[in-house]
């Protein structure tokens, strides 16, 4: 096992890694910009050192500032957290090439799954279930035109090194797929610097369901079962839950067998999660992500898995020890990311917190770096806390998460807890009635 680890990130994140690291016996180092010195994760951490200014390209995205970090305090592994290098396969090379462990999967695996064309075609030689679509990119318009006119429209344009969904178009009818594709191609370029784009019949009222996934080194591939995250404004979760209010055990079993054969014969390793789109009793695979995820907790809360312990074991060899059989899922949880915005018009509201009380008591967890008279500084994301409740049933965690709501204060920002009572009241909510469109309605998409 290792001695000490790097945490290349910050916020709640960088506390949830530093907490399982410190349970383990394993010693941390944090690193931070010069706007973040007095962080909760610098604080917390054993060591800490400096990166960079406030800018996150020039600190928490600064490759050699990260690795020399690790070098200084003799860090045997690092790991990323979600978002900045966390899916990034040059830092993961850099990585390994300074004879550091890297927390996550191979770079080969993190570079095939960032494109989503590849992603996808690997997944389908697995035998995971797509959307009906074009084989691979679309080379021409007229390419475009007869994969349209094969799946029947709508269809939707997509980039392939897209996601979060940039770049992507739906044609309703042939007279809009001219439009469609010069956009997605133009947007596509803007965006990342790549006009490959792929086409998939557009399906009008999914849900986003997502399995997580866990495979260590020696061909143990598990699922910690599924979370649906249909509950999106501008395509950033606002709710999660596990399980899925719209899927059966016995589907979770089928999807999870599918999931874990194909992984396994990939050769995957550490955490992953793939997403699917699913409408009318059916999965259809769209992307994987290779890192740890901002809802990990609510598959931690029903499994009582320690998803952050079982990476850093993963990376240093360990065997997982168990197998699916040995995964037994209890109850229900559901996550709300609480943000410094304002609710009604999602505007950011960075600023000095006069009082921050966190609700607690049973089935009640809150994952947050906030604390009275720290500022939340302008330059990163407005994640500010993630409550998590847990309940025998779907019913008993709504509950405990009004209850948790009530009690959570937080002054001197704004914070979209009132967004969540509202969310946590409406009926279609508590009937677990939703897709992916209904938040956008409920709160306003625009
Ligand atoms: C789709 C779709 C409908 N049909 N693909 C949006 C982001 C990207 N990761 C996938 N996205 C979608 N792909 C097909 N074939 C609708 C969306 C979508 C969406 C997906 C998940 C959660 C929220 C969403 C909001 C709008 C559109």
């Amino acid at each position: 096992m290792f001695n000490k680890i790097l945490i290349a990130n910050r916020g709640e994140i960088a506390l949830r890694v530093l907490r399982a690291c410190r349970e383990m016996g394993i010693a941390s180092v944090a690193v931070h910009s010069t706007a973040d010195a007095e962080a909760m994760h610098v604080r917390l951490a054993d060591e800490s050192v400096c990166i960079g200014p406030p800018s996150a390209r020039d600190s928490y995205l600064n490759m050699p500032a990260i690795i020399s970090a690790a070098l200084v305090t003799g860090a045997e592994a690092i790991h990323p957290g979600y978002g900045f290098l966390s899916e990034n396969a040059a830092f993961a090379e850099m990585v390994e090439a300074h004879k550091l462990v890297f927390i996550g999967p191979s770079p080969l695996h993190i570079r095939m799954m960032g494109d989503k064309i590849t992603a996808k075609t690997t997944m389908a030689e697995l035998g995971v279930p797509l959307v009906p679509g074009s084989p691979g990119e679309l080379v021409s318009l007229e390419d475009a035109r007869d994969v349209a006119e094969r799946i029947k429209y709508p269809v939707l344009i997509k980039a392939a090194a897209g996601g979060g969904g940039r770049g992507m178009k739906v044609a309703r009818s042939r007279e809009e797929l001219d439009a469609a594709w010069r956009e997605a191609r133009a947007e596509a370029l803007a965006a990342f610097g790549n006009n490959a784009v792929y086409m998939e019949k557009y399906l009008d009222k999914p849900r986003h369901i997502e399995l997580q996934i866990l495979a260590d080194n020696h061909g143990e591939v598990v699922h910690i079962g599924e979370r649906d995250c249909s509950l999106q404004r501008r395509h950033q979760k606002v709710l999660e839950e596990a399980g899925s209010p719209a899927i059966s055990p016995a589907q979770r079993d089928a999807l999870g067998q599918t999931a874990t054969q194909a992984l396994k014969r990939f050769g995957y390793r550490n955490a992953g999660t793939l997403e699917f789109l699913y409408q009318d009793g059916q999965f259809a695979f769209i992307e994987m992500n290779t890192r740890l995820q901002v809802e990990h907790p609510v598959s931690e809360m029903i499994s009582g898995l320690d998803l952050v312990r079982e990476q850093i074991r993963i990376a240093a060899g360990e065997r997982l020890g168990y197998g699916q059989s040995d995964i037994h899922f209890s109850g229900h949880a559901i996550e709300c990311r609480i943000n410094a915005e304002d609710p009604d018009s999602f505007a950011p509201s960075p600023g000095k917190v006069v009082m921050f009380h966190p609700p607690g008591g049973l089935g009640v967890r809150v994952d947050s770096a906030l604390y009275a008279g720290y500022s939340v500084p302008p330059y990163y994301d407005s994640l500010i806390a993630k409550l998590i409740t847990h309940g025998r049933t779907r019913g008993e965690a709504i509950a405990r998460m009004r209850r948790a709501l009530t009690e959570f204060v937080v002054t001197g920002i704004k914070t979209t807890i009132p967004l969540h009572q509202k969310i946590l009241e409406n009926p279609e909510f508590v009937a677990g009635d939703y897709t992916i469109h209904w938040l956008e309605r409920f709160a306003g998409g625009k």
